[in-house]
């Protein structure tokens, strides 16, 4: 098949799920061509059969904001003449439903009809997207896809509720290339924590919904009791207030900053336990990868985590904002005999359900099954 997949270039969630599909997808002998506002970070840009196209935005002085759903749709109208492609498949809904439906009625207007498949994956429904500003947009572009996906039951169940979608909403998990997790040799963790001292890490795009604020306080009750290093990777809006509050509590020479590395596979390789304390997560893809990488977790108990994490399992769930608890976790995973390597090794088998080949496998499934309806 030819496919179009459409995304934010984001370092953390939709951006590196469609950019790990695209790859997958194009290894499985499709031809696969990503379209959004700049290269995705994960992007193999020597991967055969895997093209890359930047959409274009004219900004003209009457603009205070610039189209870019226009220059989306058009892009797609585009691509999908130039490079005859078969479907488009487009993660986060805002803006890639709406302007994809308008792709589809240019097309269409041309005689070309294609299928268009939108993934849903959390922030578009529970944060941004119930918003009144956006919400009826949203609402009828999910309507007039021709297949809907969530990452998780809890989102769908949430997008039923949020939107009173009537349209089938299939739950395709996010997946994990097991093949590129795994253990770090000693000599690779000694370069972030040295004495051998355990690594406490958390990878965002630090905005306010993944609760920083929380990641420190924990870090800051575990490290009055343990020698430790906390990890932080990635970049945001909170980053600046969690400098400052890690300098208040004294933290500086504890802590190790990463910024986006493109090396999140070698960091959470070292790792002991990964903290996800988030308000509100719809599944918490950063946290399967650290699972991948026999790295505990503890989390909130919050939205589709719990269908990603066992609790007392691979990791510890509790309320949102408990960070006794969630301290008093990370201590019982870091100080108890064995428990760290126990939890991995569990948390490892629990990620291997969510195993690329096997998630690929359920959307290439679908795609085929709308070309068949399509051709009958
Ligand atoms: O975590 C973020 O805020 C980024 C956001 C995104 O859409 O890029 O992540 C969402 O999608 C990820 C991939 O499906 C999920 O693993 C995250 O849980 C989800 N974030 C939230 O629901 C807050």
């Amino acid at each position: 098949m030819r496919i179009g997949i459409v995304c934010h270039p984001t370092f953390g969630g939709s951006g590196v799920l469609a950019t790990e599909l695209a790859a997958f997808l194009a290894r499985q002998g499709h031809s696969v061509h990503v379209i959004s506002y700049a290269m995705p970070a994960r992007m193999d840009v020597f991967q055969p059969d895997l093209y890359f196209h930047e959409v274009q935005v004219q900004d003209y002085p009457l603009f205070q904001y610039q189209p870019y759903d226009l220059a989306l749709s058009s892009m797609m109208v585009q691509v999908v003449q130039r490079e005859k492609l078969d479907l488009l498949h487009v993660h986060y809904a805002i803006p890639h439903a709406y302007a994809s439906y308008m792709a589809r009625k240019i097309l269409e207007d041309q005689g070309v009809v294609i299928p268009v498949v939108t993934t849903l994956h959390g922030t578009d429904i529970t944060l941004v997207g119930k918003h009144p500003s956006y919400k009826p947009a949203v609402c009828f572009s999910i309507e007039h896809s021709s297949a809907v996906t969530a990452v998780s039951e809890s989102l769908r169940r949430d997008t039923e509720r949020i939107f009173n979608i009537r349209k089938r909403i299939r739950v395709i998990p996010n997946f994990v290339d097991l093949e590129r997790y795994g253990r770090c040799t000693t000599d690779t963790r000694s370069k972030v924590a040295p004495d051998g001292m355990p690594i406490v890490v958390h990878v965002s795009n630090f905005r306010k919904v993944k609760r920083i604020q929380d990641v420190i306080d924990i870090f800051a009750r575990v490290r009055a009791e343990i020698p430790a290093r906390l990890v932080l990777v990635g970049d945001g809006p909170e980053r600046t207030r969690a400098e400052e509050d890690i300098a208040a509590r004294g933290l500086n020479d504890d802590v190790r900053w990463m910024g986006k590395s493109t090396d999140v596979e070698r960091i959470l390789s070292m790792s002991d336990v990964f903290l996800l304390p988030s308000e509100s997560e719809s599944f918490g893809l950063a946290a399967l990868e650290a699972m991948a990488s026999y790295v505990p977790v503890v989390a909130t108990l919050t939205g589709g985590i719990p269908e990603v994490i066992d609790h007392g399992e691979c990791g510890y769930l509790e309320p949102v904002g408990d960070t006794k608890a969630m301290a008093r976790d990370v201590l019982d995973i870091l100080t108890t005999p064995g428990k760290r390597e126990e939890m991995g090794q569990k948390a490892r088998i629990k990620a291997e359900q969510f195993a690329m080949a096997a998630v690929g496998a359920q959307y290439i499934q679908l795609y085929q099954k709308l070309l068949d309806e399509q051709a009958r």
